[in-house]
């Protein structure tokens, strides 16, 4: 509930969407580390002091005269917990919480909570889309944070959650939750794996009912909760060539997404969404239709028999090893742009996806001679300035047959705004060439 006193730490999208909800409903104070530091922040903190006026905007530094053992601190996602700031806060007695742990505690409507490393996003859609007629709506990691989903009043709530949050709140009353995945991932901002597996594991522990990858131990619940073990029962399964639903069967031609780890999004999703009531009708017919989002294998042109496939949003190596087992013909098919910033992951794993399934790699950004290492004699690689170079090179490499495929296995800070201004960038010089 609202507390008396809170602290509201980060400028971002998080910090804005609780200074609004807070301001004016309790004694509120607000900052950023990087305020007097970067000027793009600086500029911000003061823009939000203007339009937030019962807020009391501060500067780190004064973090410790403000805060007490009756605030509670909402961080921001992106701010690791062994951050200074937290340690000020810590010997302040006050509680680190995060906007999602408010908004669960505020809503009294059925709660779905999606995490893990890759396939959230999409995963949450689908849940959110096959519970559209008893009026489910999504938000939270996705991009929408959970305190603005109250202006909408759903009568459920899909959350995607990032093991950043998680690890800020007490672990959220949800009605049904998943972990789809876990592989290395954010090793810059969680120190260790298993704090990041203990981080994501959080989702489950206060779960009336648990969907996960029986394939997969680390997305196994540790508690005692109720389960669904998808691929460990013939009514929720992914074979070869179909996917079953609550018993039904569903050919994999029929679906519009594409690669074993989506036909997997697509079986926990309905399974999430037939816990909180949705018809086996309604799970089929999503799952048939969705045809996917931006940014994530969405294919852009097929130009002189070269398909040009946007996978931007695969920024960790697990994405990228994915995305070329679900694209490869099995004859070395794949020119794939890589590259950025690798937050700290090692790149080993994607030696032997290279070498089965790439024809060449062009690398680019911060870590491409990292990248560059992991790739043995056997494929050609090339290193390129930007990343429009990056498409102009592949497409003198490639055949007729084969796929330009952008998937970083990176990601994008180092030469973009986010992933999303990455594949815009490579959409348009893809189109630019069909002219
Ligand atoms: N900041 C500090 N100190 C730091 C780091 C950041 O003060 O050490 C400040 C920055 O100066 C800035 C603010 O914090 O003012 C940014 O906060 P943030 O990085 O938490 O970003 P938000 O804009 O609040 O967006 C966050 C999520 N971002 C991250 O977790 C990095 C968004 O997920 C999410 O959509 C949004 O909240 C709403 O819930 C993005 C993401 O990349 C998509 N998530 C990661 C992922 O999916 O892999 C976890």
């Amino acid at each position: 509930m609202i507390p008396d006193r809170a602290l509201v730490v980060g400028l971002g999208a998080t910090g804005e969407s609780c200074t609004r909800f807070l301001n004016g409903r309790t004694e509120l104070y607000v900052t950023d580390t990087r305020v007097g530091l970067e000027d793009s922040i600086t500029n911000r903190f003061r823009d939000l002091e203007l339009k937030y006026v019962d807020a009391e905007f501060i500067m780190p530094q004064e973090v410790a005269t403000k805060v007490d053992s009756n605030t509670v601190v909402y961080a921001s996602p992106g701010i690791p917990l062994h951050d200074p700031i937290f340690d000020v806060v810590r010997s302040c007695n006050s509680r680190i919480s995060c906007d999602i742990e408010l908004f669960c505690e505020l809503v009294d409507a059925p709660l779905i909570g999606v995490t893990g490393t890759n396939g959230k996003t999409t995963t949450t859609h689908l849940v959110a889309n096959m519970l559209r007629s008893k009026g489910y709506i999504s938000g939270g990691n996705i991009g929408k944070p959970a305190l603005d989903l109250l202006e909408e009043s759903g009568l459920g709530y899909v959350l995607e959650l990032s093991s950043f949050q998680l690890e800020k709140m007490n672990p959220p009353q949800l009605n049904a939750a998943t972990v789809l995945n876990i592989t290395e991932d954010h090793q810059d901002h969680h120190r260790t794996f298993t704090e990041y597996v203990a981080a994501k594991s959080r989702i489950y522990e206060r779960s009336e009912v648990a969907v996960y990858n029986k394939d997969d131990p680390h997305t196994k619940p540790m508690t005692h909760v109720s389960s669904i073990p998808v691929n460990g029962t013939e009514d929720w399964c992914v074979r070869e060539d179909e996917i079953v639903i609550a018993s039904e069967v569903v050919p994999t031609t029929n679906l519009r997404l594409t690669g074993q780890q989506n036909h997997l999004n697509i079986v926990i999703a309905a399974a999430l969404a037939h816990v909180c009531g949705a018809e086996v009708s309604e799970l089929v017919a999503t799952a048939m239709s969705f045809e996917g989002l931006p940014h994530r294998m969405e294919l852009i042109a097929e130009i002189e028999g070269v398909r040009y496939v946007n996978d931007s949003k695969a920024t960790n190596v697990a994405a990228t090893c994915a995305a070329l087992e679900s694209l490869s013909n099995g004859k070395r098919n794949i020119l794939l742009l890589a590259g950025g910033d690798a937050k700290g992951a090692s790149f080993e794993a994607l030696t032997d996806p290279i070498r089965h399934h790439a024809k060449a790699a062009i690398l680019f950004g911060r870590d491409a001679t990292r990248i560059a290492a992991a790739i043995d004699e056997g494929t050609q690689y090339v290193h390129s300035e930007s990343l429009e170079d990056a498409v102009t090179q592949a497409r003198e490499l490639a055949k007729p047959g084969d796929v330009v495929l952008l998937s970083p296995a990176c990601a994008s800070f180092d030469m973009f705004s986010n992933y999303e201004q990455r594949g815009h960038q490579f959409g348009e010089t893809v189109k630019a060439m069909q002219s």
